[in-house]
């Protein structure tokens, strides 16, 4: 059965959505090459959502508190849990449907920090590469010295519905209570589709399962069973964690059960002996407001600030206008990109690098990586550096010198003049420093 029932697309817009949703079976697998009618356009770019993994500052922190590593693993877990609700349900809850998001262009970023009475957490979230499109993302908190990194990318099939594949992962480092020894958590991602499209109405269902593999031995599974299966609730799971070669999924020692958007319980233990320690309504859980500059305080790649004449454009209903502004950006880029090939260099990211394989902490992955691979891991594609254009962490050196401008191109990756009219991509040029610069007409 449908989320919404009945139909959902506004009388006028009824031809477009039929094509539309033609279009889409037989599409490329590229998400961002579709073309949406416009009541389903978000003025929102998916450089945005990495916000979602920590607006739960209070669960996100709190692992730091916790002494004992099995309790401290299930406050991970609760964390985990309570993220899903904001990354994969909060967009239909409040406008009714998902809608397609704006495709990040290469460099575009969203900074931003929640501030509050854990401290300040900022976040960082840069599109590293437009083909295959990969946003990389850190979340740190530095008061409780805790950090979230990681990447991803989509990749979409069609076949009864549009079925989305996440490639990539988060890494959650920490330092546990009066100890200087950093424990990891590696987080894989879970595959989703899309429900309800034929109704106009789309929503996201999880499927298969998430693993959150850590270097203190604990591994915690969640198993997404979605509408219908045993419980019949929408955004069913169960979860289960437990220490390596101790315990196993049928035998662990904390167990969770319910839905990620509306109730869960955690257990001690499992099946008919297991003890409820928590009930949990993601609901009910504060989440903090992340403070971001005003768009007029933005640099030129700042999200909100780059798309602003696109989204006012949407919002006004001016489709021609909002068509107009993003091809302005897409043919800016275009420009800069073929003048990268001319001169043989590559966009430099403002504050993620390549992992080196001979970094500490990509051992530590990389050992992780094997062992959530060995749980099988046939729904997740962790690491296919041909698939994210490489494998991508915060460089700490780039970002300690990152300030505004990011980058020298300035306004001319947008297309645009100083005064808003549009720049004529022919004047994207490079002066004799090397430098991308405007030529005077
Ligand atoms: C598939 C998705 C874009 C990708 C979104 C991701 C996977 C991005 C990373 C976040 O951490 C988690 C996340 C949540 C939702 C995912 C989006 C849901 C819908 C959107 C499609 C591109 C939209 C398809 C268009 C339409 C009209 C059918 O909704």
């Amino acid at each position: 059965m449908p989320e919404t029932e009945g139909e959902a697309v506004p009388a006028q817009a009824k031809g477009s959505w039929s094509s539309f949703l033609k279009s889409i079976a037989s599409f490329n697998g590229d998400l961002s090459s579709l073309t949406a009618p416009a009541f389903i356009l978000s003025t929102q770019s998916l450089v945005e959502f990495s916000a979602y993994w920590a607006e739960n500052t209070g669960l996100f922190i709190a692992p730091t508190q916790e002494k004992d590593p099995g309790k401290r693993a299930l406050l991970v877990l609760r964390w985990l849990l309570n993220t899903l609700k904001q990354q994969y349900y909060s967009r239909s809850e409040k406008l009714g449907s998902e809608k397609k998001p704006l495709n990040p262009f290469l460099g575009e970023l969203f900074l931003g920090q929640w501030e509050d009475e854990y401290g300040v957490t900022r976040l960082v979230s840069e599109q590293v590469s437009h083909h295959p499109p990969v946003t990389a993302y850190c979340i740190t908190n530095d008061k409780y010295r805790i950090q979230l990194q990681g990447y991803n990318g989509q990749k979409a099939s069609f076949s009864r519905t549009i079925n989305v594949k996440q490639i990539g992962h988060a890494l959650l480092t920490l330092y546990p209570p009066g100890s200087e020894q950093k424990e990891t958590y590696l987080v894989t991602l879970p595959p989703l589709h899309i429900e309800s499209l034929i109704y106009g109405a789309p929503f996201v269902e999880l499927g298969k399962f998430i693993h959150i593999v850590s270097n203190s031995g604990y591994i915690a599974k969640i198993d997404f069973s979605g509408r219908g299966w045993v419980s019949g609730k929408k955004n069913s799971f169960s979860a289960a964690l437990w220490k390596h070669g101790e315990g196993s999924e049928k035998n662990p020692i904390y167990s969770a059960e319910g839905q990620w958007s509306d109730a869960f319980v955690l257990k001690e233990g499992d099946g008919k002996r297991a003890k409820v320690i928590d009930t949990v309504k993601p609901s009910e859980v504060a989440l903090s407001k992340l403070n971001v500059a005003p768009v007029e305080e933005q640099d030129v790649f700042e999200s909100r600030r780059a798309w602003r004449n696109v989204a006012r454009s949407i919002e006004k209903g001016d489709m021609d206008a909002a068509a107009h502004f993003k091809s302005r950006i897409e043919n800016a880029q275009r420009a800069l990109r073929k003048k990268e090939q001319e001169e043989n260099r590559e966009w430099r990211r403002a504050f993620f690098s390549q992992a080196s394989a001979d970094d500490e902490a990509e051992k530590v992955f990389q050992h992780l990586a094997k062992v959530a691979t060995s749980l099988g891991t046939y729904s997740w594609d962790g690491i296919a550096p041909d698939k994210t254009a490489g494998v991508w962490r915060f460089d700490e050196k780039k970002a300690a010198q990152a300030k505004k401008p990011f980058h020298e191109e300035g306004l001319l990756a947008l297309g645009e003049n100083p005064d808003g009219t549009s720049a004529p991509i022919s004047r994207v040029t490079t002066n004799q420093s090397g430098t991308v610069g405007q030529v005077a007409s």
